[in-house]
């Protein structure tokens, strides 16, 4: 048996289910870009918000590069299992929010007239860091990106995420109909601002005057989102069919916590995400700051060691002194500079992000969260660091986790056949394999302008920091099977 809206009375009595009427489900937001954490998160709060009893909100869901998901879900009606897990079990959900899904580029005529439409109230975007296009250091719209250069060749028949946004805004301006909320749900600081930023620059590009309306029209909330989502295995596949005693071709597994703080600034009015546990704020930035440095400054320090060490997930990353030793002090060196959202105690934040780490129901493999370094180092790990800059103190702990992203980079360089997910992949290889000399490795890949900028490679003192700590971990007996190989 498949999972879908015929099989839902088959499901055991403790998976619970949509409990409203789906036929009556108005499909009032596109959400670009429907993968796993989507599913396990925005979703998961509007599924609350139908279930008691408000069915304005469905949701109409795109994978904007492929079709993988419309080929899933579709024959599931759009249905998925969630399955929440912790130390002491799990909580089985099926969700029925999302009510249509579409695919990649072969269905972008079909999205963009989805958006241009009168009943499309919300366009809210999880792609990803590189999806916004935008130069890590600088911010800059990558006016050169093949796929944003194609896009800007033809603006009428977009494929990217800005492309199709400022098209849809453009189709909705000519026919007299208020714009749609961008609502961007990644994990960047000030994710609205920058969305609007990659929106603005883009529709400069095509038509100022538009530019100028969308500036004006269109609001671009912050938010902070936060739920450990690991990409579906197969095991999880097999677990999910055993637990719900049917196939589904695509279910998420997550963990039980879950947080979504968002800025209140919707055009054409909101589900009432709260329901569902959602908080609305002003202070965004704080939530999002203290969320990107503690949980994801530290989860990429993890994924680097972790790749270093040989650990395949992190819950056995949390394992190795090696790296809880780094990780201790290195949450005090973020917590220092670090301003908290009001009533928020920073110790007991980062406690709560050991145990999470610690879940052993989640296998996080540290290779997934090592990919994209080069998008995510800046917010996660080099913005503490120039606070701590600024204030005159030195981040050995940072230097450090900024020292295991080179090892790793350098022994993926040196391991035959090894992949580097990054869309800066060209650049950080050339560099990684420039030499056999530790502090000339470590100076050339300090050079990335895209990543570091330039001041931190003429910050002597830091320089220093970062290659006494490259050399550190090059000697530590754990790490050196991948860096003798090299040094
Ligand atoms: C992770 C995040 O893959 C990564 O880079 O750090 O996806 C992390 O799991 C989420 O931000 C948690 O909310």
């Amino acid at each position: 048996m498949h999972l879908n809206k015929n099989s839902l009375s088959h499901l055991p009595a403790t998976v619970t289910r949509p409990s409203y009427d789906r036929s009556q489900v108005v499909g009032s937001i596109v959400h670009l870009g429907i993968g796993a954490f989507h599913r396990a998160h925005q979703a998961m709060f509007t599924e609350a918000v139908l279930a008691s009893g408000d069915l304005a909100w469905g949701i109409v869901g795109a994978g904007v590069i492929s079709a993988d998901m419309k080929n899933a879900l579709v024959p599931q009606d759009g249905l998925y299992t969630l399955a929440e897990m912790g130390a002491d079990g799990e909580n089985i959900k099926v969700i029925g929010s999302i009510i249509d899904v579409l695919g990649g580029a072969e269905d972008a005529d079909k999205l963009l007239a989805k958006m241009s439409d009168v009943s499309t109230r919300i366009v809210s975007i999880t792609v990803t860091e590189k999806g916004y296009y935008l130069d890590p250091a600088s911010g800059k719209l990558q006016l050169q990106a093949p796929a944003i250069a194609a896009d800007l060749d033809t603006p009428s028949s977009p494929k990217t995420v800005l492309g199709l946004i400022v098209q849809a805004l453009k189709n909705r301006r000519a026919a007299g109909i208020l714009p749609f909320t961008v609502l961007s749900c990644d994990n960047l600081p000030n994710n609205g601002i920058l969305a609007k930023a990659a929106v603005l620059a883009f529709a400069r590009e095509v038509d100022a005057d538009l530019a100028t309306w969308i500036e004006a029209k269109v609001t671009f909330p912050c938010t902070m989102v936060d739920r450990i989502t690991p990409a579906t295995t197969d095991a999880d596949r097999a677990h999910i069919t055993q637990a719900i005693g049917m196939q589904d071709a695509w279910p998420v597994v997550t963990e039980q916590f879950v947080q979504w703080v968002i800025e209140d600034q919707f055009t054409m009015g909101r589900p009432d995400w709260t329901i569902g546990g959602a908080i609305f704020s002003d202070e965004i930035e704080c939530w999002e700051n203290m969320k990107l440095r503690c949980l994801n400054g530290a989860h990429s320090t993890l994924a680097y060691l972790g790749q270093l060490t040989g650990r395949e997930t992190v819950a056995d990353a949390m394992q190795l002194p090696l790296i809880t030793d780094i990780l201790d002090p290195l949450w005090v060196e973020i917590r220092e500079v670090l301003h908290a959202p009001k009533g928020v105690n920073p110790a007991e934040y980062v406690e709560s992000l050991k145990q999470r780490f610690r879940n052993p129901a989640l296998k996080h493999r540290t290779a997934q969260i090592a990919s994209d370094g080069s998008q995510k180092l800046p917010q996660r790990l080099l913005a503490p660091l120039r606070d701590r800059q600024a204030k005159g103190l030195t981040s050995p702990m940072i230097a450090t986790a900024i020292a295991a992203w080179m090892h790793f980079a350098v022994k993926t360089a040196h391991t035959a056949d090894a992949v580097l997910n990054d869309p800066l992949s060209a650049d950080i290889l050339a560099q990684a394999r420039s030499s056999t000399n530790p502090a000339t490795v470590v100076e050339n890949l300090l050079s990335i302008e895209k990543i570091f900028g330039t001041d931190l490679r003429a910050h002597a003192g830091f320089k220093a920091e970062l290659l006494a700590a490259f050399e550190r971990l090059a000697k530590h007996p754990q790490v050196a099977v991948a860096t003798q190989l090299v040094f």
